[in-house]
């Protein structure tokens, strides 16, 4: 084996050079000085160009992090689970008595529209709805107008290298959210729990972490759910560990069960990951990502596993045939 996959398959340092190549930075830079990409970002019922795309500072979306969000993704012209994401949206909405002005339809439908003025294919869709314009106090009801953002745009892909060979990850120790403080199933504009983590995860050289609860059991990731294979059983953490009800979770689960394997949601320790036969994280930007490596433990054989690798191929076939359509 050469230096370079030696290092790559069980050192994180590699994925940090990797995300932070020069494309990317000065992609990042043009982004932060709103320069006239030709996107159309729909605000409140309107299209703007990106420079002219603005909320008020007033926005309690911005002040406190009132609001909710999701990331969609769309594949071949089609957006993949549309339904599902926006019923991801009404019910953290409802969990932050959040009155989205739009209906499911109509909410479903300006996100079909966003992408086909962006002229968008294969992408990512940013869906925002924040408190509105307040007071300088914490008081949501001071905020009348709830605001309903969508961001279609290109999609960046992971590299190559983390689906073929695999990730070595660690465990942080920022702990997930207490859902009897911050329930982790409302996917809110606060994601500070979640940052905190990346920033650990960052600075250990690596892309994603495991993040325990407060018992010490696994939770999920900083932006992703996670799985084992054990034997013929799929596992991955209950919602009540403070995993997020992942889209991608859910299909792969269905996807599993179709396959005759035995899927179960027990509590997890980083022992049973560890131990496992293989491993991976799921979510809407990342798909299904094999990881070889937790906390310099070698999972399985060190490399991507074949029912890892038997579901990646199945998602991807769905996503390409399944979806709202965009263009019909
Ligand atoms: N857990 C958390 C905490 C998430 O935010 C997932 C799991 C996966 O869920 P889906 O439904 O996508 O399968 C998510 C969603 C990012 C980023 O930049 C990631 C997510 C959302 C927003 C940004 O990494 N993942």
């Amino acid at each position: 084996m050469s230096e370079r996959k030696k290092v790559f398959n069980f050192e994180c340092a590699r994925v940090e050079r990797e995300t932070t190549t020069p494309e990317l930075l000065k992609k990042s830079r043009s982004r932060s000085v709103a320069t006239d990409s030709g996107m159309k970002i729909y605000v409140d019922g309107k299209y703007y160009d990106e420079r002219n795309a603005k909320i008020s500072v007033f926005d309690h979306g911005l002040l406190y992090g009132d609001g909710i969000f999701e990331g969609i993704r769309a594949y071949s012209g089609r957006v993949f689970k549309l339904k599902e994401h926006i019923d991801r949206v009404f019910y953290s909405a409802k969990a932050l008595l959040l009155k989205i002005p739009l209906g499911h339809d109509e909410i479903m439908a300006a996100t079909v529209e966003t992408c086909r003025r962006n002229k968008i294919r294969d992408g990512y869709v940013r869906l925002l709805v924040t408190r509105g314009v307040g007071t300088l106090g914490l008081n949501p009801r001071r905020c009348k107008n709830p605001s309903v953002i969508i961001i279609a745009d290109k999609i960046q892909l992971y590299p190559p290298e983390f689906y073929q060979r695999g990730m070595a990850i660690i465990t942080v120790p920022t702990t997930r959210n207490l859902h009897s403080a911050l329930n982790p199933a409302i996917k809110s504009l606060n994601y500070l729990n979640n940052i905190l983590a990346k920033i650990e995860t960052l600075n250990s050289g690596c892309e994603e972490a495991i993040m325990l609860n407060n018992e010490g059991f696994v939770s999920e990731c900083t932006g992703d759910n996670v799985f084992i294979v054990k034997e013929n059983h799929l596992l991955t953490p209950p919602l009540s560990a403070g995993a997020l009800y992942g889209i991608t979770r859910r299909v792969v689960m269905e996807m599993a069960e179709e396959s005759g394997l035995t899927v179960g949601e027990p509590s997890l320790t980083r022992y049973d990951l560890f131990n496992a036969d293989e491993c991976f994280l799921t979510g809407t930007g990342a798909e299904l990502v094999p990881v070889v490596k937790i906390d310099g433990r070698v999972i399985g054989t060190g490399k991507p596993g074949p029912v890892t690798q038997k579901l990646v191929a199945q998602y991807r076939a769905l996503t390409k045939v399944s979806g709202e359509p965009i263009y019909e």
